[in-house]
């Protein structure tokens, strides 16, 4: 597809008409074309046999062109000498399609959408065609993702380093009402995000043994005989922040074998045995575990760990060495973040690296290590800390487990003259932990490890303080400190909500996109009669769609003015998805007493994963569906209620779904949800909230005002109470009749054909453990949706209520969470970085 005659002609015979570069320009014309000839030349495809996802290759190719001058000025400018950069290591990042986001952030959506309508294409439904990379589990993944964005958004030169999982998140099937896991093959049509750079590879040993000898100097030093290596291959994925020129990495390590192949086994007849290290070391970044809670012992997940760590630190290190003649400024142009455990071996893979290869003493290396790890935690469950069977650790990590060693007797040493004849302090401060069988327990390594420790929301920063870290905080409390999780607004509210966003901008104008805060003056609006007329429009627009979209995926027609009640995320007891079933069944029991029953028609949508191995959890999805199956087709409802239990929850979904939600569920048992980011992302997009004093529900409620937020249940410190008093959940069954009636209707096999055994262990569960006390805060719950039933009958108020919440969210932006970590944590500031005008010769081109 050349450039036309005419502007040649006219570029020829006026050397001032400038002609747009293929793979940069911006112009509706200049796009068209590149992705023709994307198509052409990289798909090998011309439009009469293209398939639609040829053409989102082709976009994609197109897109990935403009992002690519500015990527490689950020890598080669964060190069520079004196730049630091934050390095984000994460086991998961959970960064949903790019298409759409990227459009956002090179601010051509608009060119775009044309460029492809001229084509007689459909923007929409090209990005709907990219498969998402489902590289997480939930919020600790999206948590990394968002944090990229806004650390590119706010021109922090920085890089993701994690783990390129051939098989990400499983899709979720319903099937006959449970879930059914499907391996999820986003890579199988190819990803054009990515660029492999097998250059960069470096190694990585594993098992084996250690050696000691004297070196040259007659200075005592430790080599690792490793049993095998494997070898890390990076692929790069830019992440550009919005409207600037700054596009930092996402650098994902696959394994590859050294030697894939074996002459010497292959020569002796065995064929199969010739592969088998090709084999063993792939397997190792084939697949994400799905759980979302660490699997104790799984030596595959240690392997992982290690593996992603391990190339990463050579990556940073072989950097800083291209500029600097030694490690010993390393903290000083490096942070790097431990996204929870899962990469805090780091901390003596670092030490590894300066004592034995770079041959540092082990005292400055110690400073250097320190002051360059900071720790976040994201849990507060104590099963759910991370311990590794030293047996298992050893076997695999020999030298790495000396070091631990040293650094817990050198660290053991201080807290025994901090506090003398304190056994018990020093068994619960010890890395190793000596109970029963000895495990490595991660949390101890990285706190000792990280000069700073961070929880995600204010209440779980401080209840880290008072319990599970109690004894790290009491040595050193300068250490901890907070930064309240954040979302990206382009991701959640831009790219997700154009009807919203537009709205809002009419008002306001769009620095709100990167200024959060500025939402702020929405509230002058709130009086506005025909502002809230218009706002009230945008919801039923987007319940529209979701509508469509329910009735397409599931076959259930739902009706786009009740309202819509939503709790999406993993599916987890202490999340309590079934206390939410609880309350539809006492409305279904209600309005079958009484049919005349004024409350609003209510919608109850659902979507989430469960851990494939966890039990109670897939139950409850059962529980929902067949709810759903029952009260659905119910002919006395009248339609009143439906609820939908929306299959594979994943990013992609959550664009759908947030929109359009008029109510948020937050119902964790309070102390247990360490912040949510759900809660922030329906907040912004105008849900109102019905939630515990639990995570970051807190500061939404403090920041929106107790007024407009829903607020039930227990307290953090009351759970306590009721739990140290002996907390016996039957006796609310016996006390409350429509409790009763709720359980016994679920007993009985009502809402499973007749058979009383299939939900029986919920029932069961509920009434004589209830570790997660559903059954306390059943009457709280339930009137507290009364409150809503009552406000959302007075749509004046609602709409009142949710312009407030979302006027009142600046907060919740992932670039103040970022920026206080720049501050506070990081030390890191911003670098813009310049393009030049590209042409090919000042591209590093000859031509
Ligand atoms: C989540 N943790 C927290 N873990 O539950 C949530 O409250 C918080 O908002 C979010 O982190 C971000 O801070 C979480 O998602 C996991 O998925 C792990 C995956 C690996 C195994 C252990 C759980």
């Amino acid at each position: 597809m050349g450039i036309d005659h005419l502007s040649l002609m006219a570029s020829i015979l006026n050397p001032n008409v400038t002609i747009e570069d293929d793979r940069t320009g911006l112009d509706i014309e200049t796009i068209r074309r590149a992705v023709l000839d994307n198509l052409f030349y990289i798909q090998g495809k011309f439009p009469a046999i293209a398939t639609k996802h040829d053409f989102y290759m082709a976009l994609a190719y197109t897109v990935r062109d403009r992002l690519l001058q500015r990527w490689l000025n950020s890598v080669q400018t964060n190069l520079k000498k004196d730049v630091k950069s934050v390095a984000y290591l994460s086991a998961e990042f959970l960064v949903g399609p790019h298409l759409g986001n990227n459009l956002i952030n090179l601010d051509i959506y608009q060119q775009v959408e044309q460029a492809i309508k001229e084509s007689g294409l459909n923007l929409q439904e090209l990005i709907d065609t990219e498969e998402e990379p489902g590289l997480g589990n939930g919020g600790l993944g999206r948590l990394a993702a968002c944090y990229l964005d806004s650390l590119s958004s706010l021109e922090i030169p920085a890089i993701g380093y994690g783990i390129r999982y051939e098989f990400g998140i499983f899709d979720q099937h319903i099937q006959d009402g449970w879930q059914v896991e499907i391996t999820d093959k986003w890579l199988q049509y190819g990803n054009p995000w990515e660029i492999a750079r097998p250059e960069s590879s470096v190694m990585v040993n594993f098992g084996g043994r250690t050696e000691a000898y004297t070196d040259d100097h007659g200075a005592f030093r430790v080599r690792w005989i490793p049993e095998y290596v494997v070898k890390g291959i990076p692929y790069d994925t830019p992440i550009l922040g919005y409207k600037v020129n700054t596009a930092n990495t996402l650098r994902l390590w696959r394994s590859e074998a050294c030697e894939s192949f074996n002459f010497e086994r292959f020569n002796q007849g065995d064929y199969y045995g010739a592969v088998d290290s090709k084999v063993h070391s792939e397997n190792l970044c084939k697949v994400l575990y799905p759980n979302d809670e660490p699997i104790q012992g799984k030596e595959l997940r240690l392997q992982q760990q290690y593996f992603f760590v391990c190339c990463s630190l050579q990556d940073m290190i072989r950097t800083h060495l291209i500029e600097n003649s030694s490690l010993d400024n390393f903290d000083q142009l490096w942070a790097i973040q431990l996204n929870d455990t899962h990469p805090a071996v780091a901390v003596a893979e670092l030490m590894r690296l300066l004592v034995d290869v770079h041959h540092y003493e082990w005292e400055p290396a110690w400073q250097i290590t320190e002051n360059t790890f900071g720790y976040t935690n994201h849990t507060l469950l104590p099963e759910a800390l991370e311990k590794w069977p030293l047996s298992i650790f050893g076997r695999l990590l020999p030298r790495l487990l000396e070091i631990i060693y040293e650094i817990n007797n050198r660290f053991l040493e201080r807290v025994r003259i901090k506090f003398p004849d304190n056994g018990s302090k020093m068994s619960s401060l010890s890395i190793i932990d000596e109970s029963d069988d000895k495990y490595v327990r991660m949390a101890n390594l990285a706190c000792i490890g990280s000069h700073r420790i961070n929880g995600v929301a204010q209440l779980h920063s401080e209840l880290l303080k008072e319990t599970i870290l109690h004894d790290f905080y009491a040595l050193f409390p300068e250490k901890f400190t907070n930064v309240t999780n954040g979302v990206t607004p382009r991701r959640w509210m831009v790219l997700s909500n154009p009807r919203l966003t537009e709205l809002i901008t009419q008002k306001i104008g769009n620095r709100w996109i990167n200024h959060l805060d500025e939402l702020k003056q929405l509230e002058q609006f709130v009086d506005d009669a025909s502002f809230r007329s218009q706002w009230r429009q945008v919801k039923q627009e987007v319940k529209q769609d979701l509508a469509k979209y329910i009735e397409k995926k599931v076959g259930i027609v739902v009706n786009p003015a009740s309202l819509f009640d939503v709790q999406v995320k993993r599916i987890h007891e202490y999340k309590r998805q079934h206390l939410n079933v609880l309350h539809i069944i006492t409305l279904y029991n209600r309005l079958k007493h009484n049919p005349n029953l004024d409350i609003p028609p209510r919608t109850f949508i659902f979507g989430g994963k469960a851990a494939p191995g966890y039990f109670m959890a897939k139950r409850i999805i059962k529980l929902i569906t067949s709810v759903g199956d029952v009260i659905n087709n119910d002919p006395d409802l009248k339609d009143r209620l439906k609820v939908v239990f929306l299959p594979d929850y994943n990013v992609t979904l959550g664009q759908r779904v947030y929109p359009a939600a008029d109510l948020s569920e937050q119902i964790s048992t309070a102390g247990k949800e360490a912040s949510g980011t759900g809660n922030m992302k329906f907040s912004l997009n105008g849900a109102l909230t019905i939630g515990t004093l639990d995570g970051a529900n807190v500061e939404i409620r403090e920041e929106v005002g107790a007024e407009n937020f829903f607020l039930f249940g227990l307290t953090t410190p009351q759970v306590a109470e009721v739990k140290s008093h002996g907390y016996y959940p039957r006796g609310h069954y016996d006390s409350n009749e429509e409790l009763r009636g709720v359980l016994d209707l679920i007993s009985c096999g009502f809402f499973s054909r007749g058979n009383r055994e299939l939900l029986q262990p919920i029932v069961d569960n509920l009434l004589y453990d209830d570790p997660y006390l559903l059954l306390a805060d059943y009457q709280s719950y339930i009137n507290s949706q009364e409150e809503v039933s009552e406000a959302y009958k007075d749509q004046e108020r609602w709409s009142r209520m949710s312009i407030l919440n979302v006027a009142r969210m600046g907060k919740f932006s992932s670039d103040r969470s970022i920026q206080e970590y720049c501050d506070n944590i990081w030390k890191v500031q911003p670098v813009s970085i310049k393009l030049q005008a590209y042409n090919q010769e000042n591209a590093g081109l000859k031509v």
